[in-house]
Order: C-alpha cells, then structure tokens, then sequence
C-alpha cells in the first residue's frame, strides 16, 4: 500500500466496500450465467473507476497505477471476471493509447474510456500466441485508410469492447519491424465477433473469436508509427502483466481468507482443525507466497509510476503472483476437505478461475524467457 497516495488510499477503502457488498455476492451467478451484469459495468463507472487512470486532461482523475493495480487486486478478491472488464479498458486498451497515441486518438478514445466504455487488446491469433511477432492480420493502404482482413482469437472483453487495440502486419519483409498497431472501433463494417470462447474459469469475462474482412480504418487510427507496433504491444504488455499479477494476487487472497476460516470452524478428532500442526503448516506457506507476491506486484507498480524499465519485474511479478495463485487455490481447496470439489462452495471455482492467469498475457514459460533473457544482458552476456 505504501505506493498510494493518502487520497488514493481512502477510495481504496470505498472500493473494498463495494468489491465486498456489491460484487462478491454475483461471482458465482457470474460464472455460472458467464457474464458480468451490465448493471456492475455501470456501478464500477459510477464509481470512477474507469475514470481513475486517465489523465486530467482527458477527463479522468489522473491516479497511479498503483491505484489502479490495487483496485484489479480488490475486485479480483470478489471477482476475477469483473476485475478483467476494468483492467482490459485501462491496461491493454488505455495504457497504449496513452504512451504512444496521437493526441488526436487520445481526444477521441480517452473520454470515452473515462464514460465506461470498454476496450481490448486484439494481438494473439491461431498461430501467433507465444511468437506474437508470427501475426498473420493484414492491412494494405489505399489512400488515407489501411483495409485489414484476418483473424484473432482469444480477445478478452470480446463482446464487451466499443474498440480494439489491434496489431497488424504492414510490412510482411520486415518481421516484428512490420507491425503496426491500430484502434478500431467494434462497430466497423467487416469486423464480426465469429465465435463466444467458452472456458473452465474466468467464465464471465467474454472471449471471442474475431474476423476482419476488409475492415477500413483510417491511417489516423495507427498508434505510434508505421512498422513499429510490435514495440506498443511489448510495452503495453508490460503494463498488461502487472494487472494479471494484481489479479492472481487477488484471486490467492480471496480463496485463502476463506479456506483460513473455514478451516477455524471446521472440528475434526474433537477440535478445528487449524489446531493442527500439518493445517498450520499449509497456512504459513500460503500466507508467506501471499506477502511476497504482493511485494513484487507493488514493487513492480511503483516502478511503472516511476517510468523505470519494467520489462523484468513486471514479468517476475507476473510468473510469481500467478504460480501462487494456483498454488493457493489448490492448497485452499484442500482445507476444505471433500466440500471443497463440490460446487457448493467456491474453492473449485477460485482454482479454475486462477489457472488463466499462468496462460495469458504471456504463458509463465514465456515470462522464464522474458526474465532469463534479461539477467543475461545484465551480466553482459
Ligand atoms: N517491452 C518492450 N520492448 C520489448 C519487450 C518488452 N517486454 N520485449 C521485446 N521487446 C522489443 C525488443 O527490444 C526488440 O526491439 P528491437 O527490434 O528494437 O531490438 C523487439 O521487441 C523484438 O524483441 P525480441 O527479439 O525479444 O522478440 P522475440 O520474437 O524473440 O520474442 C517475446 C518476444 C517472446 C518476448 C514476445 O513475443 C512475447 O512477449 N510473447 C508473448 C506474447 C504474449 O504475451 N501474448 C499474450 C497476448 S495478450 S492475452
């Protein structure tokens, strides 16, 4: 918490509140009917929160991204899905516009953000997941606009997003240094959503498929400059981690304050059974990822505050916070005994929705390479 301002950590209390009051008691509804009510969207707008990372000057509150990762941690206790609506506008949607848009693209889009219109990131396709710089989406110029046609999978807030970030080949000689990153709005002729991705945790967050076919966008639509796309998208990505780790972080920390109760009521040979050494053990060790989890998602928050090179912690906070939260879930699960693999209690649900973040933005083998490949440089090698 120290990362926050005094303001900051006051409207942090009010989000813990409605996180508790408004938001925990729909998760499980949210996953079984997969989809987040339109009626929170619209709570979380009123409460600012769209509004707390953009800059004054576009509207917003201009808050930090310390803030804004401890609100992903405090939906995410509730409602991994719920928190995933907020943290796509703002991390994979707004944080790019705002490092490398025009400021003819931010007037446009940033406002519309501040209102509690969501976005997402479009990058991976079928065969560019791990090699984003493998994307086959293409867009030819013709005038003042490029046409785009292709296919990407797996985009988060899919049904939710007014616009995309989209990345694009514009230069198919050049590799990762002929990529190009676009907004484009959902709404456009030629972009259909061909499929709803159905999946074993985060079901409420909506996942699609979508298809470009000649989809006309303005060329003042690119983010950055021509060809170098694939640096927004790295950048972005780097953001987009610290959010996922926020959001392991958080997911850990629900499934455990809850298993840690349970486990204190729950009697076994005449006594509860956190009168055990073997539980007391189990609760240590999760207790203990927990705090070093947090430390790192802070750590690495601060840091993207402080504009410092973040590549490798934001990758470290990512690989760690969501290796913990498996972990975690698991270990949670198990403190409930046979009642934890019922769906009458939520530690099943905790543990699907948790195993998403080990995958996405970036698999966990990915952020090793990330990490691997940045201490080798940092020893000249
Ligand atoms: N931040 C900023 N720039 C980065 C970067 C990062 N995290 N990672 C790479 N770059 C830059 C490099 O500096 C390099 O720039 P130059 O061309 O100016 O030298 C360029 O991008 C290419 O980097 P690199 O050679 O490392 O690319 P590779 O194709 O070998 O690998 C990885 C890139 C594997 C790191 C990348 O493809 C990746 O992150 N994959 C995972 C994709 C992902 O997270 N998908 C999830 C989508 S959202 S669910």
């Amino acid at each position: 918490m120290s990362n926050l301002s005094a303001d900051e950590l006051e409207v942090i209390q009010y989000v813990k509140r409605f996180a508790n009051d408004e938001v925990k008691p729909l998760a499980k509804e949210i996953d079984l009917k997969m989809e987040v009510p339109d009626k929170l969207i619209k709570r979380m707008h009123e409460l600012g929160l769209f509004a707390s990372y953009i800059p004054k000057e576009y509207g917003g509150y201009g808050m930090s991204f310390s803030f804004l990762v401890n609100v992903i941690e405090e939906l995410s206790k509730a409602c991994p899905s719920t928190a995933l609506v907020l943290d796509g506008a703002l991390t994979l949607f707004a944080e790019p516009v705002l490092m490398f848009g025009s400021e003819d693209i931010k007037k446009r889009y940033l406002p519309r953000v501040v209102n509690g219109e969501v976005g997402g990131l479009a990058l991976t396709e079928p065969g560019a997941g791990s090699d984003a710089a493998a994307i086959k989406t293409m867009a030819t110029k013709e005038g003042s606009e490029y046409i785009i046609n292709g296919s990407k999978i797996f985009i988060s807030n899919g049904r939710l997003a007014k616009f995309y970030v989209v990345d694009v080949v514009t230069d198919a000689s050049k590799k990762h240094k002929g990529i190009s990153t676009f907004v484009v709005d959902a709404d456009t002729p030629g972009l259909k959503i061909s499929r709803d991705i159905h999946k074993l945790g985060i079901r409420g967050s909506s996942t699609v498929e979508l298809v470009f076919e000649n989809v006309r966008v303005p060329e003042k639509n690119i983010v950055g400059t021509l060809n170098e796309g694939f640096k927004v998208v790295m950048e972005t990505l780097d953001a987009g981690r610290i959010g996922i780790a926020a959001q392991a972080l958080g997911i850990a920390e629900g499934a455990f304050d809850e298993a840690v109760k349970y486990a204190a009521q729950r009697k076994q040979f005449g006594k509860a059974i956190t009168e055990f050494e073997g539980i007391q053990f189990m609760i240590a060790d999760m207790a203990t990822k927990i705090e070093a989890a947090r430390l790192l998602v802070y750590e690495a928050a601060g840091k993207w505050d402080r504009h410092e090179d973040c590549i490798k912690i934001s990758s470290m906070a990512k690989l760690f916070a969501s290796d913990a939260a498996m972990d975690i879930t698991t270990e949670s699960l198990q403190l409930f005994g046979g009642y934890g693999y019922t769906t009458d209690m939520d530690a099943e649900r905790h543990m699907r929705d948790a195993k998403i973040t080990q995958i996405y933005e970036g698999t966990n083998q990915i952020q090793r390479v990330i990490i691997a490949r940045k201490i080798l440089e940092e020893f000249g090698i």
